[in-house]
């Protein structure tokens, strides 16, 4: 702990928003996946917030591989495929080690609410607004929270809206998952050719066995 000599006395506070968007696939994948959703942390005016944030920390259902997600740097964001809804962990960590660590946590929508607009597909989108509250903080922490340069004027729509490239992030999640699924069908018809022949080596032994006997 540094002396109080070292900090800045006071309450200093950032807004933040945190939340998640989702579509729904084109069709439903074979695991069963039929949403692409992205969970987030991200400032309320656009500030970039890994001046202070080192990392975010997101920790997914249990279903997932790694299911524990580091972002080290911005958006501080995960994209996935998934089929359900549940509690996602969110824990800020701080460049200044001094600093204890924040954390949140979001139930993912996936179905509701909806937010449309006129010739576009429905996206799903739930956010909650919170703050980072700093008290005292060290006097290079203030420094960063005090600078002021990036803040830009608050513009949900900019978030709320961003359909093209939501649409072309999914385009591109499908042909993945499509050139996915043809490389694991044709590694599935190698296997089958693999075991067949073997099948067919052993027949013949057991044929030269019968023989034999
Ligand atoms: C529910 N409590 O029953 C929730 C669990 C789990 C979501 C939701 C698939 C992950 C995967 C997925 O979306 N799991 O296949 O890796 O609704």
């Amino acid at each position: 702990m540094s002396s109080m000599k070292d900090r800045v006395e006071g309450e200093f506070r950032k807004p933040v928003v945190y939340g998640n968007r989702a579509v729904p696939l084109p069709e439903k994948l074979p695991n069963g996946h039929t949403h692409r959703w992205t969970v987030y942390f991200r400032s309320f005016n656009d500030e970039p917030l890994s001046k202070f944030i080192k990392k975010v920390q997101f920790k997914l259902h249990q279903d997932y591989e790694n299911s524990t997600r580091n972002v080290e740097q911005e958006p501080f964001e995960v994209t996935e495929t998934g089929w359900g809804e549940f509690h996602v962990g969110m824990r800020i960590y701080f460049h200044d080690s001094q600093e204890r660590q924040a954390s949140c946590t979001h139930y993912l929508a996936l179905r509701a609410p909806e937010v449309t607009r006129e010739g576009t597909v429905p996206v799903i989108m739930k956010e909650n607004y919170d703050e980072l509250v700093f008290i005292n903080p060290t006097r290079k922490m203030y420094e960063l929270l005090t600078d002021t340069n990036d803040v830009k004027p608050h513009d949900s729509a900019r978030w709320f809206f961003d359909y093209p490239k939501i649409i072309a992030e999914n385009q591109q999640r499908m042909a993945n998952l499509a050139k996915q699924s043809d490389q694991e069908v044709s590694e599935l018809t190698e296997s089958i050719k693999v075991i067949a022949s073997k099948c067919a080596a052993i027949r013949e032994k057991l044929k030269e066995a019968d023989l034999k006997g």
